[in-house]
């Protein structure tokens, strides 16, 4: 009889159909859920903690006049920022006339690694916007459409309380499925996809071991 391999704890998990690593969202878009495991989720925490003391969070207002109840920041050579004159990379910060922090690389590097998992083999951030979400707070139905490289995907890493994620197709109108993004979760949103839309529902209250009562979401994007 022959010796059977050793059975290790990675195949048992690899086996178990309600632990995939990727969901797909769509053709070129997915989540890798816990990409970010738990044990790195403080390091970037305190990564992103020096990034927000030289670019504190604030308040957009929508090109509408409506004060966005998503507070933001950047880091990376351009920065998103919104006005009652519209939307735009910038590569300032407008509350301090000072360039955004550089991406930390330990943050960076995450987001490379999860473009490659899906096939985005030189995706390079130059941007990355910083979500806080507090109970309520949540982001309309919207296209990512600001970036001229159409042809990279956009990475987003979810940190601390979960948040329903919606997303449809290109045309406003598609279909929209829905999905729980808990905190280390990563969406990848490329290809067929980029010009999705989506959202996400308001915040539930909660408190996180790690964040308190908030959620923050990073996405970085190739302008
Ligand atoms: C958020 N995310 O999850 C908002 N955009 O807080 C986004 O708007 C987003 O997660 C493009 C691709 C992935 C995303
Ligand atoms: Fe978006």
């Amino acid at each position: 009889m022959g010796v059977e391999p050793p059975v290790t704890t990675a195949d048992l998990f690899r086996s178990l159909p309600d632990s995939p690593d990727i969901l797909p969202l769509g053709p070129g878009a997915a989540v890798l859920p816990g990409f970010v495991r738990a044990a790195d989720i403080a390091e970037c925490l305190a990564a992103l903690s020096g990034v927000l003391r030289q670019a504190p969070l604030r308040h957009m207002v929508t090109p509408g006049g409506h004060r966005m109840t998503v507070a933001m920041s950047n880091c990376g050579t351009w920065g998103w920022t919104s006005d009652l004159q519209g939307y735009r990379y910038s590569r300032t910060d407008p509350v301090s006339g000072s360039p955004w922090p550089p991406i930390p690389p330990l943050l960076a590097g995450i987001a490379e690694r999860a473009a490659n998992r899906l096939g985005y083999d030189s995706f390079r951030p130059d941007a990355c916007l910083i979500n806080r979400y507090r109970p309520g707070a949540k982001l309309s139905l919207h296209q990512d459409r600001d970036e001229h490289s159409l042809d990279q995907p956009i990475v987003s890493l979810s940190l601390g309380l979960p948040a329903r994620f919606r997303f449809g197709g290109a045309d406003r109108r598609a279909r929209l499925r829905q999905t729980v993004l808990e905190s280390g979760d990563v969406v990848v949103w490329g290809g067929a996809s980029r010009l999705a839309y989506h959202g996400v529902l308001p915040l539930e209250d909660g408190l996180h071991p790690l964040t308190g009562a908030c959620r923050l979401n990073l996405s970085f994007r190739r302008t």
